[in-house]
């Protein structure tokens, strides 16, 4: 086993808190523009080894950080699934929206093929990072990826994924069970090539109609997990049902998830004393709160979140991703919080 705090969490040992940050290699740090200008079509961009590798790096020669997240993107597996997958400037990802009852997305394809800049660059991370950083490797959730196939494109109430789930369920069912085997195979070849934590993204986990939440978040997410392990793969893997409100109880029991990941809008103490007390716990720092500079109440709340966790298993992280106008000199605070924090205990 790796000898670093999140692994050691991840696998059963109460360790000192541990800290990295959700989408903490894009965006908030000038530098990323830089790297970014080398290659402007973002596909092409996540598909360059040099540059996985420079962005990769990146937030670690500006913080103490506990863990490493490989530079990719969720939507690369639909990208590979031969989905005319674009990233435009100021408007995000777009694709051909799916039409329900379409067969061909559900052809027996391996995207792995499609993806082996990321392959190597893990391979490459993993050799030249120390071992006290743990390498994450990560996937969209099959609702969520479903959710930008069917729609095209983001949305706030991905009313078309909705439709198709009511109007055409057969079919839905087997571009799910169709996604499954993709994200497992993807999650595969990332703990292969090295990365030791896998994390799943189910980012637009709301969306799910309740009485389907069981079927699409939580099964779905446990048949993935026994494939990996099926596989011979047991890189703990972390889930994130993004604002899935109490659901998040039967999912921390049931997904056989490792690691839960709370988003800002869960209230911590409710969330110890209801969810599975056998799995770690990461989350769930507003990232909003690392905006304002100068912000007097950033020091209260991350202490009240380690005094709140101080008993349980818990990787400290935000409870979604950093915005681009996150400050350095704010996270550049919270880590140090956090390592004081853990020598005073
Ligand atoms: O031009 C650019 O630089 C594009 C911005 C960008 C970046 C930096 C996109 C487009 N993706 C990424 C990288 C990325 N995406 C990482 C790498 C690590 C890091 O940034 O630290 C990761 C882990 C993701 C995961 C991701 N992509 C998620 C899940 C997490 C979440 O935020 O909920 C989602 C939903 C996406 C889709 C996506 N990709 C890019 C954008 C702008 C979006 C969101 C679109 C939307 O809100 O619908």
């Amino acid at each position: 086993m790796l000898d670093n705090l999140i692994s050691k969490t991840l696998n059963n040992e109460k360790s000192n808190t541990p800290v990295w940050f959700l989408r903490q290699a894009g965006r908030h740090i000038p530098e990323y523009f830089e790297i970014r200008k080398e290659e402007t079509n973002f596909i092409n961009f996540c598909l360059n080894e040099d540059l996985i590798i420079k962005s990769t790096y990146l937030p670690l020669k500006y913080y103490d950080l506990d863990a490493a997240i490989v530079f990719s993107d969720i939507l690369m597996i639909p990208w590979a699934m031969k989905r005319n997958v674009k990233f435009t400037k100021n408007f995000g990802p777009t694709m051909d929206p799916m039409i329900p009852n379409e067969t061909k997305i559900l052809e027996n394809i391996s995207i792995n093929s499609k993806l082996e800049p990321l392959k190597n660059s893990i391979s490459y991370l993993r050799k030249k990072l120390p071992n006290s950083i743990a390498l994450i490797g990560f996937a969209g959730a099959p609702w969520t990826l479903a959710c930008y196939m069917i729609e095209g494109k983001g949305s706030k109430d991905f009313i078309e994924t909705r439709k198709a789930l009511w109007s055409s369920h057969n079919w839905f069912m087997k571009l799910i069970d169709t996604l499954i085997v993709h994200v497992a195979d993807k999650l595969e070849m990332q703990a292969k090539a090295g990365a030791d934590i896998l994390m799943l993204f189910d980012s637009w986990s709301h969306m799910i109609p309740n009485n389907f939440f069981y079927e699409y978040a939580i099964k779905s997410t446990a048949k993935i997990i026994d494939i990996l392990r099926s596989r011979n793969i047991f890189a703990p893997v972390i889930g994130f049902p993004f604002k899935a409100g109490a659901s998040i109880i039967r999912y921390s029991f049931e997904s056989k998830v490792d690691c839960i990941a709370l988003d800002w809008s869960v209230d911590l103490p409710w969330a110890i004393m209801n969810i599975n007390k056998d799995i770690a716990i990461q989350g769930n720092l507003d990232p909003a709160s690392l905006i304002p500079s100068r912000n007097k109440y950033l020091r209260e709340n991350v202490l009240t979140i380690l005094d709140i966790m101080k008993d349980r298993r818990f990787i400290f992280n935000v409870g979604h991703g950093l915005t681009p106008d996150c400050k350095i000199e704010n996270v550049k605070e919270v880590i140090s919080i956090i390592r004081n924090y853990n020598r005073n205990i």
